[in-house]
């Protein structure tokens, strides 16, 4: 089996002003499917091309360069393109609601928690709202296109939530201010994804 680029669920300038539109072509035409297909490319003829890309990266042998990067590089994406929209934004609502506000206080206090993840990642990666068995949320970063899946890395959990935080999610419209990008991917985020995820996961 091989994996395919997922099509966005929405125009590449939906999500404007918030991300650009020229950021969304290159993102998701190019660097997301330079993923998938190295991805394809480092599973041919393994064991590995019968499993799905979940499977991949919760046995992953963390030395192989190739499916960590590159498979990473896939899940990661798929799951970002999903957990944003141009209706989102706003608080969350339902089941992981609650689970936040049990974790973190408040919502306020979440973003906060979750803001500094991504703030502090140093260089390229991710930040992340897992879900743990029980149902239980952690925030937590992990580095390049690592993720909880994957042994050792993060805070464990499944990913629920993800911002992308290389250089490339951001440069064109924000330059360095990582921080104003973080802000402007709240008003982007997919809660009702988000509280799907939760429920299917937890
Ligand atoms: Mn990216």
């Amino acid at each position: 089996m091989s994996f395919s680029l997922p099509e966005l669920p929405y125009a590449h300038d939906a999500l404007e002003p918030h991300i650009d539109a020229r950021t969304m072509e290159i993102h998701h035409g190019k660097h997301h499917a330079g993923y998938t297909t190295k991805l394809n490319n480092a599973i041919e003829g393994t064991d590995l091309a019968a499993k799905s890309i979940e499977d991949i990266l919760i046995g992953l042998d963390m030395k192989n360069g190739a499916v960590r990067n590159n498979g990473g590089g896939f899940y990661n994406h798929r799951l970002f393109w999903q957990v944003m929209s141009p209706n989102g934004g706003g608080e969350p609502t339902g089941d992981v609601a609650k689970a936040i506000n049990d974790a973190y206080g408040s919502f306020e206090d979440f973003k906060k928690e979750f803001s500094n993840a991504a703030a502090t990642q140093f260089g390229s990666g991710w930040a992340w709202l897992c879900v743990h068995p029980g149902g239980k949320v952690e925030v937590c970063s992990s580095p390049n296109q690592d993720n909880p899946l994957m042994p050792g890395v993060g805070c464990g959990g499944t990913p629920i939530l993800g911002v992308d935080v290389w250089e490339h999610a951001y440069y064109l419209n924000y330059q360095n201010r990582r921080p104003d990008y973080i802000e402007a991917f709240f008003n982007v985020i997919n809660w009702d994804k988000v509280n799907e995820l939760y429920n299917a996961n937890k």
